[in-house]
């Protein structure tokens, strides 16, 4: 069918309720609350589809006051559009990674500290602690309201196109695309790097068409944006701990009844919490399915990076500017940095 006929029929279906056709009375009512939630990844992303269960659990729970429209995979355009759009309200909610979000808010990379976290426990004991609500407060200093559970993005790991990356020396001058973030191209630069930001919509391409030879992600998304098919080898570098915030605009955020941003709230949350799990799980078998489809790995210690940034001045430069007491918290979580 062409779009043009399948437009048109939506347009006869439209028009005819509305002109009496029949005399029949409107079937759905809209929503009180219609509201729109953009994110940058494909739709099979455990964050997409944990999002898809708490709309319909938003819409139930409401009777069908609140409804939220879910445009994925950059459709509504890259991560610097979506931060825009949920600050003017053209959005209700975005999920930005914590390294986008703090182009608008710094402290929000706290969690992106280079080799800061060793496992989840200590991930989850600061982002559901005092981290977390560092941060929280700060993006609610700017008209956003952040939902209590942050979500999993995961360890980010490095691929390239070219060979592995075994120790830091293996970084110099390697043209590596990063997030728009300034602590990653601080830390790409700290280890020898060559960094460009790029919005993650841009992103396959740009490796395909050898733009930039290397980049970073947690496996999942390396998975589900088949980042495997422009790329040769992968380091297991976990040099970056990520996640999402889901945040909401402000005016909007308040503007919605106490009893529906219980639903709202406890929906996302819960759907948070079960997305930290299937991230969990796809690790489990990720590696293996992404080796299947020639993607070939190794495992770097993490020394010679840590030491190379520490020579760079990457620790000290970013204790002063996230300041004491966020710094102070991290470490509370994860030990001396
Ligand atoms: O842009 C990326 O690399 C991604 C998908 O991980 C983020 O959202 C930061």
């Amino acid at each position: 069918m062409s779009s043009v006929t399948r437009r048109g029929l939506v347009h006869a279906a439209a028009l005819a309720p509305a002109a009496g056709f029949l005399g029949a009375p409107l079937i759905a009512r809209a929503a009180e609350f219609e509201l729109k939630y953009g994110n940058n990844l494909p739709l099979t992303h455990p964050l997409n589809v944990r999002s898809q269960e708490a709309a319909d659990r938003i819409e139930r729970e409401s009777r069908g006051r609140v409804t939220i429209k879910i445009f994925p995979n950059n459709q509504l355009g890259g991560d610097t559009d979506m931060l825009a759009q949920v600050r003017n309200g053209a959005i209700t909610f975005f999920t930005p990674s914590a390294l986008v979000i703090a182009t608008l808010v710094p402290v929000a990379a706290i969690n992106a500290v280079g080799f800061a976290f060793s496992d989840y426990d200590q991930v989850w004991k600061a982002m559901d602690g005092q981290v977390g609500k560092i941060v929280r407060d700060a993006i609610g200093k700017m008209n956003l309201f952040a939902f209590e559970k942050m979500w999993d993005n995961g360890f980010r790991q490095m691929t390239t196109s070219g060979r592995p990356i075994q120790s830091a020396s293996d970084m110099d001058g390697l043209k590596i695309r990063v997030p728009v973030s300034p602590l990653s191209i601080s830390m790409f630069k700290g280890l020898g790097a060559a960094p460009a930001s790029l919005q993650f919509s841009e992103v396959y391409s740009a490796l395909q068409t050898r733009i930039v030879d290397a980049q970073e992600n947690p496996l999942p998304i390396i998975q589900v944006a088949k980042l495997y098919e422009v790329q040769k080898s992968c380091a297991l570098s976990n040099h970056i701990w990520d996640g999402y915030w889901f945040i909401a605009n402000g005016r909007a955020w308040r503007g919605l009844p106490a009893d529906m941003q219980k639903i709202v709230s406890d929906a996302i949350n819960d759907a948070g919490i079960a997305q930290r799990g299937d991230i969990k799980k796809l690790n489990e078998t990720v590696v293996d399915d992404l080796k299947s489809k020639g993607l070939s790995f190794n495992n770097p210690t993490p020394d010679s990076f840590r030491a190379k940034l520490r020579e760079a001045g990457f620790y000290n430069e970013w204790k002063g500017r996230f300041g004491a007491e966020a710094w102070g918290a991290l470490e509370s979580a994860v030990g001396t940095l």
